[in-house]
């Protein structure tokens, strides 16, 4: 069973008007398209094929270099779409805000704390927050279309939350500025999905 684009569960105008419309559709029908379909070829006729992305991604190390930056990009931006949304924003409550406070002293520190690793990745990347297998959260980077599932992670754990800090993800609207690219991001996180995540 082949990897599908999933639709995005919001339209391509929801998260106006921080992420503009031409971004949103280019970035889901040009960029997450190609990754998914190369993803699918270089898993073809493979061991890997029909393994799931996790099991694809705790053994990476071994695989080609087509399939982990296509099969990053394939499951990083599922990812992506889904912990966002047209009435996001605000703070998190319940287990995952207190997971926050507990980890980063404040749901004002963890902003900051993510704002800045997605800031700082030099290059394309993405900024990542991570529940480790002990429950605790911790915030990361990566570069290219690595993530925190990939068995040479510095950090490992279960992405919850993430941004996409490529030129793709913000350059229509923001151009260079990629740190009010991110302030925006945090206008339209879904924290029900993010909890959800975190719960599971
Ligand atoms: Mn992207």
């Amino acid at each position: 069973m082949a990897f599908t684009l999933p639709k995005l569960p919001y339209s391509y105008d929801a998260l106006e008007p921080y992420i503009d419309a031409r971004t949103m559709e280019i970035h889901h029908t040009k960029h997450h398209a190609a990754y998914t379909a190369k993803f699918n070829d270089a898993l073809s006729g493979t061991e890997l094929e029909g393994k799931s992305v996790e099991e694809i991604f705790g053994s990476i190390s071994t695989a080609s270099p087509a399939v982990r930056n296509n099969g990053g990009g394939y499951f990083n931006h599922c990812l992506f779409w889904e912990v966002m949304g047209p009435n996001g924003g605000g703070e998190p409550t319940g287990k995952l805000l207190e997971a926050i406070k507990k980890a980063f002293g404040s749901f004002e520190s963890f902003k900051e704390k993510f704002s800045n690793a997605a800031a700082t990745r030099f290059g394309s990347g993405w900024a990542w927050l991570v529940k480790e297998d002990n429950g605790n959260l911790v915030v990361t980077s990566t570069p290219y279309q690595d993530n925190p599932l990939m068995d040479y992670s510095a950090v490992k754990g279960t992405p919850i939350l993430t941004i996409d800090v490529w030129e793709h993800a913000y350059y229509l609207k923001y151009q260079n500025l990629r740190p009010d690219y991110i302030s925006a991001f945090l206008n339209v996180v879904n924290w029900e999905e993010v909890s959800r995540r975190f719960k599971g």
